[in-house]
């Protein structure tokens, strides 16, 4: 069970034939760095990893093969018993997943439940996979001789271009690709030749269950998420008062020996405190209120979108509050659970009452997620901490996406069978609260929509706006690689809106 932080939280590997230049390992996250160089006969091998004090344990290496592994599973005691009997136990979640990759070569990945990315270089092959959401991410530029791969886009921007792939292109990094979520890229290191393998995709049917089945079904899951995700450390929530996040913490309480952690963000213009406070109290946590002031909360948008690599106005407008936080939370190296993620599956961002609308918003969800990144560990990894989050766990979200849409609105309440779930377990009035999202509940839509109309640019324009200003960070700290504190969000909104009038597209 995972106890403390992954014994990796990002990596660069490189495998070449070509003998090129090594790049310069450039992360947003925070950690130590330890460097691995092997040889083999046909190729070598370059691994950087980004570790907390125990990078041994992100690297598994045996019969001529080389694992690499950013993140951490949630279902070892599953995997464990696809080892043949009498095997040592392997001691680590690389090791692990190199023995699974012993008996069932790249299909290893169809079996974890996980956030990961990982990397296995065998001879002449170079296998990169991402967990089912491609949480964590996963970048690759790979060219004839030489199969280059990153958590972090920016750690390639120096590579050389590398040669097209059946994945997504990276802006104005030529030949970089970021890996799909729940994807094995198995790449022939001479040629640069990708075979692509899925290793999960959606569910799209949906089922038929029985009120107290799905409830109790949703309530086991979502526990067993919990657990899974917080061991022995005290495990810090970040909490709304929410349904979502309030769930989280008390599940998590409920399994903790001592009380638990919890941290709600607001600003001076808007915050969700009182409610929070609520859930601090029925649940006994030690709880913390920080306030950030609105101007601080916008300096950090270059720090967000560095840290997401994310080109969606909406999402960073979801992951700046968030990005702030981590950034204020002082102490080192946290475990940190979240409710994000929880209104995907169960259309949570919704408002209106029809099911047929509610369920094509699902289906539009989980078909548009791959690429933001808003799951990205390397949010809160820019603070030096770690975030897992419970909802996105492979069989919660197989459960939650699969419920037939009148158990996520029902009786005029969304999300209304995590709701009834934690009937027993949280007060009334949070279970009843109606959603408020994280952009809303801490004025960051409204504020970034003034930063811009201050600047002068028309209502109508401020989406578009907005899309012009993250692409332009974007450009800045993720391809030129500027640090965030050298961009101020004033300067970058001022050329957005001097340009936006030429109409420029
Ligand atoms: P919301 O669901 O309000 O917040 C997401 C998580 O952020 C919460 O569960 C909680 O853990 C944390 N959080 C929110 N507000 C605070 C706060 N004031 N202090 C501390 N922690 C907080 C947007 C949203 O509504 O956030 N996220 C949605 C939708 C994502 C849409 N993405 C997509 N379509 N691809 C979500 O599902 O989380
Ligand atoms: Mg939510
Ligand atoms: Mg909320």
């Amino acid at each position: 069970m995972a106890s403390t932080l992954p014994a990796a939280v990002g990596f660069l590997a490189e495998v070449r034939q070509d003998g090129g230049r090594p790049l310069d390992a450039v992360f947003a996250s925070l950690g130590s760095r330890a460097e691995l160089k092997e040889r083999t006969a046909d190729q070598s091998l370059r691994t950087v990893v980004l570790h907390s004090g125990a990078p041994d344990g992100a690297h598994a290496r045996a019969r001529g093969r080389t694992l690499v592994l950013a993140g951490e599973l949630y279902n070892q005691d599953e995997l464990l018993r696809l080892l043949p009997p009498g095997q040592a136990l392997p001691g680590t979640d690389a090791a692990l997943v190199l023995a699974l990759f012993d008996t069932y070569d790249a299909h290893a990945f169809r079996l974890l439940n996980g956030r990961f990315a990982a990397l296995v270089a065998a001879p002449g092959r170079a296998v990169l996979a991402t967990d089912h959401a491609g949480s964590v991410p996963l970048y690759v530029s790979a060219a004839p001789g030489r199969v280059l791969a990153a958590t972090e886009a920016k750690a390639l921007r120096t590579a050389p271009a590398g040669r097209p792939l059946a994945a997504r292109p990276v802006r104005r990094l030529p030949g970089t690709h970021q890996v799909p979520a729940g994807t094995v890229l198995d790449i022939e290191v001479a040629t640069g030749n990708c075979v692509t393998h899925r290793t999960w995709t959606p569910p799209l049917a949906r089922r038929i269950m029985r009120e107290e089945e799905a409830v109790e079904s949703v309530r086991h899951a979502v526990e067993h998420a919990v657990r899974a995700r917080t061991g022995a450390d005290t495990p810090l929530v970040v909490l709304s008062g929410g349904i979502d996040s309030s769930t989280v913490a008390a599940l998590a309480a409920r399994r903790s020996a001592g009380p638990i952690d919890t941290v709600s963000m607001g600003t001076d213009e808007a915050d969700e405190f009182p409610q929070a406070r609520v859930v601090a109290g029925h649940i006994g946590s030690a709880h913390r209120e920080i306030t950030i002031p609105t101007a601080d909360l916008l300096r950090r948008l270059p720090h967000t979108v560095r840290a997401a690599e994310c080109l969606d106005p909406d999402i960073v407008e979801y992951l700046l509050p968030l990005t702030a936080l981590y950034l204020r939370l002082g102490d080192q190296g946290r475990r940190i659970l979240t409710g994000y993620g929880a209104d995907i599956p169960l259309g949570g961002m919704h408002r209106e009452d029809r099911l047929p609308e509610l369920d094509t918003a699902v289906c539009r969800d989980m078909d548009t997620f791959d690429g933001l990144n808003e799951m990205t560990p390397t949010l809160s990894g820019i603070g030096g901490h770690w975030s897992t989050h419970p909802y996105w766990d492979r069989d919660v979200l197989d459960l939650l996406v699969s419920l037939e849409a009148g158990l996520k609105r029902r009786y005029g309440q969304d999300k209304w069978v995590l709701r009834a779930a934690m009937g027993d377990v949280l007060p009334h009035e949070v279970v009843v609260r109606p959603k408020l999202g994280v952009h809303e509940g801490s004025g960051t839509t409204s504020s970034f929509t003034r930063l811009l109309t201050d600047a002068g640019v028309p209502r109508d324009r401020v989406r578009r706006a907005k899309q012009l200003v993250v692409q332009e960070l974007f450009d800045q700290v993720v391809v030129e690689g500027r640090q965030p504190d050298e961009v101020a969000t004033g300067a970058v909104v001022e050329l957005v809106a001097d340009r936006l009038p030429a109409g420029v597209r």
